[in-house]
């Protein structure tokens, strides 16, 4: 049996296949979805400095090519994510991301600091969240200065904690994203988040199907565009890459090792099989490598030209 265990920032990882945030929300649901067989790290929903509630439902619909969301950041806010970090933590056994998000530069740091004494392995800056700083209402990812500010506010709050940038395929070029994110400090990157946003349309009802009317695209739609996003990072930068967008089978996350990522993040898979997408991405990829004599996955990691 081909091992799976993977090194990230120095960080043993018993699987690449994350799951990632904002999937599974409940503390007790990560708890369990921790235990399940080929998961390698679980992606907490990203925690603000105050709590927030849902967008109006449905806040997830799926379509034929994948899923739109608008969750609408909806999470307890920081003091009771913090409890409920410290409680978790003691039951998983695998390495635990704290995703946060914030909507003014000035929050990251009280954010990142509170977050850094739960203790994660990882903290995750979600940086495609609405911009409150800025009157266009744009993600701080879509800003090279504001994906700089972000990301150093955080660095100076998490000490010795690796911090990943979270970024959005929403723009032009992203690798001059991937490229500040590094010269800014983040030891990581993840991408993508979710794309468009999109709008989907009852035609009976005559209204938009989201109750938020807008909202990001996920799913098997995206994988072409998060592995060339990742390619091109991978291209760009040093620091290690978690490839997300898409995935839902074991072809799918070697794909996404070969066009440069260390990590796989699985997501919209989970809400169409359940937790066990996790063993089956896991034996699929382990039958991919007994197949075409893949010794382990640091020898496929970016092999595309
Ligand atoms: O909560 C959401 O609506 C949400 C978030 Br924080 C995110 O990062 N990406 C997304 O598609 N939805």
């Amino acid at each position: 049996m081909k091992t799976l265990q993977t090194k990230f920032c120095n960080v043993t990882f018993p699987s690449p296949l994350i799951s990632v945030s904002g999937i599974v929300t409940s503390p007790q649901a990560n708890a369990v979805l921790a235990k399940e067989k080929g998961i390698g790290a679980i992606t907490w929903k990203s925690v603000s400095l105050r709590e927030r509630k849902s967008h109006p439902v449905p806040v997830v619909v799926p379509y034929s090519s994948g899923y739109i969301n608008s969750v609408g950041l909806q999470n307890p806010g920081l003091e009771q994510a913090a409890k409920d970090i410290l409680h978790i933590k003691k039951q998983i056994r695998v390495p635990l991301i704290i995703s946060i998000v914030a909507f003014q530069i000035s929050e990251f740091y009280p954010l990142a600091l509170g977050v850094a004494k739960t203790r994660p392995d990882f903290i995750e800056i979600n940086l495609s969240c609405p911009n409150v700083d800025d009157e266009a209402g744009k993600p701080f990812g879509t800003d090279l200065l504001m994906t700089t500010l972000a990301i150093q506010e955080v660095k100076r709050a998490a000490g010795d904690i690796p911090v990943i940038a979270k970024l959005t395929p929403n723009v032009v070029d992203i690798t001059e994203f991937a490229r500040a994110a590094e010269e800014a400090g983040a030891d990581a990157i993840s991408a993508i988040n979710t794309s468009g946003p999109g709008l989907l349309i009852d035609v009976s009802k005559r209204k938009p199907k989201l109750g938020h009317k807008i909202g990001g695209i996920s799913g098997k739609a995206i994988k072409p565009l998060a592995l060339r996003c990742v390619y091109e990072i991978a291209k760009t930068v040093n620091i290690p890459i978690i490839g997300i967008g898409g995935v839902s089978t074991g072809e799918d996350a070697i794909e996404m090792i070969m066009v440069g990522a260390t990590l796989v993040g699985v997501g919209s898979a989970i809400f169409g099989v359940g937790n066990s997408i996790f063993p089956k991405i896991a034996q699929q990829m382990q039958d991919i490598m007994e197949k075409h004599h893949i010794r382990d996955l640091k020898s496929i990691k970016k092999c595309i030209d």
